[in-house]
């Protein structure tokens, strides 16, 4: 097969790395995909004014298409976000205002530059599209006799997304959204008109919308003129979605997910997951991954692939110098030298263990009695326990190991209003004083 780096085509690359869920036809797509320079799109919404770690899977989709000697557009929704997909919904989504859905576009507009290359002067550069800037001017009429006509109400209605929905009396489905597939359907058509993209990437819950848009070209265009490519939705080694931490979903922005918490949601990935980790995220090569994993194989307790995974993913997204201060914050909690730490760093490591807020005065004087204190915060649940914890030499205040005895005082304060709690080696809690 004739592709550009040599040895990689794209659905190969994706299927070792458990990243095919389904073509739309596999022996046509493989032929499609033997000549290089086929272009490929996948649609963002934007539903926020940032991408997920889930959104960033189909971005390292593309950035394979685009190694693979293949070109990328990244769609952005500027109009379908003002109408929402039902795809994998159950419920009726609440519109988003013109402003708000423009502040969302730039948002993660800004979130894939840090993904793609877009550098014109790179014959693969990736392109970004608006579906606003064809599908904002169109009539209603013209849509309902040019583009409506090619549809059948039956067809639609057999659509998971929609079928689940008029399956469920309560919630139903607005003629809004029952209408998002032919807008996603035209985007494909218009697309294969002026860009001659023949391809769609998405998560596997996009079939039915990628198969209304091959529907409609296959009406302009025949036969194998187009296709679609899926991934799975993947989840961990228990089921779990990927993304999701206790506090919400793992953004690509600092505002959203610190560089800090976004660097622990990596390294604390499970032995079980990392290799699938590292194949889904990862832009290493086969023969570098499997090196990482056979290495970790041999040694799990140095998390060797973890911090693989980690540093990557955090250069990716928040550079190179977050990923030294990570590490470095990190170690710093490891080993419990914690009086190092800059304050934006303590700010961000603060956010991301467990925390709650005292009055300043109570530190004055003689301090805080720690017996009395640790029931306060969430590492001991009563005094009994606290004193046990205190007697067994197993807390410490920012890093020094304390007695029973031991009071906190204003002397404690890191960056004049932090002080950080760790009980055993691994069970942190920081206060913050006012
Ligand atoms: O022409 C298109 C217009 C919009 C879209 C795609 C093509 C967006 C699509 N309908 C959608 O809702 N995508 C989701 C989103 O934007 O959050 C997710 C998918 C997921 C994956 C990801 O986008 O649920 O499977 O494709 C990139």
């Amino acid at each position: 097969m004739k592709t550009v780096s040599p040895g990689t085509d794209f659905l190969s690359e994706l299927e070792w790395r458990g990243l095919l869920y389904q073509t739309t036809s596999d022996e046509p797509l493989r032929k499609h995909l033997a000549s290089p320079g086929r272009v490929a799109y996948c649609g963002f919404d934007p539903t926020a004014d940032s991408l997920t770690i889930g959104h960033m899977l189909q971005a390292t989709l593309l950035r394979h298409w685009q190694r693979c000697g293949h070109k990328p557009i990244a769609l952005i929704g500027g109009a379908t976000g003002m109408i929402g997909d039902p795809s994998g919904k159950d419920a009726e989504r609440q519109l988003l205002t013109r402003e708000q859905v423009e502040h969302n576009v730039a948002g993660i507009r800004r979130v894939l530059e840090k993904l793609l290359d877009f550098d014109s002067r790179n014959p693969h550069a990736a392109v970004a599209v608006n579906n606003h800037d064809w599908l904002g001017g169109i009539s209603f009429i013209d849509m309902l006799r040019d583009v409506g006509k090619h549809f059948s109400v039956n067809v639609m209605m057999q659509k998971d997304s929609v079928r689940d929905r008029l399956q469920n009396r309560e919630q139903g489905i607005s003629y809004t959204e029952f209408s998002y597939q032919i807008l996603q359907a035209y985007d494909f058509l218009h697309l294969r008109r002026e860009m001659n993209c023949t391809v769609q990437t998405a998560g596997s819950d996009q079939y039915g919308n990628i198969v209304a848009g091959i529907d409609l070209i296959r009406r302009e265009f025949g036969q194998e003129e187009a296709f679609g490519i899926t991934s799975p939705l993947v989840t961990t080694a228990d089921g779990k979605k990927i993304g999701k931490t206790e506090r919400g979903a793992v953004w690509l922005t600092a505002d959203r997910t610190s560089p800090y918490a976004f660097y622990q949601y990596w390294i604390n990935v499970t032995d079980q997951d990392v290799a699938s980790f590292l194949k889904w995220y990862s832009m290493k090569s086969r023969e570098e991954i499997e090196g990482i994993i056979e290495h970790h194989r041999a040694a799990p307790h140095e998390r060797h692939a973890q911090s693989e995974l980690a540093r990557e993913m955090t250069g990716v997204i928040h550079g190179d110098d977050a990923v030294t201060q990570v590490e470095q914050a990190s170690k710093a909690l490891f080993s419990g030298d914690v009086r190092t730490l800059g304050e934006e760093m303590l700010r961000e490591v603060f956010a991301d263990v467990p925390h709650s807020e005292h009055e300043l005065a109570r530190l004055e004087g003689d301090g805080v009695p720690l017996v009395d204190f640790l029931p306060e915060t969430t590492l001991a649940k009563s005094k009994r326990e606290a004193r046990e914890f205190l007697g067994n030499g197993a807390v410490s205040v920012n890093g020094e190991k304390v007695g029973t005895d031991t009071p906190l005082r204003t002397a404690d304060l890191l960056h004049g209003d932090t002080i950080l709690l760790r009980r055993g080696k691994k069970s942190w809690h920081a206060t913050r004083w006012k």
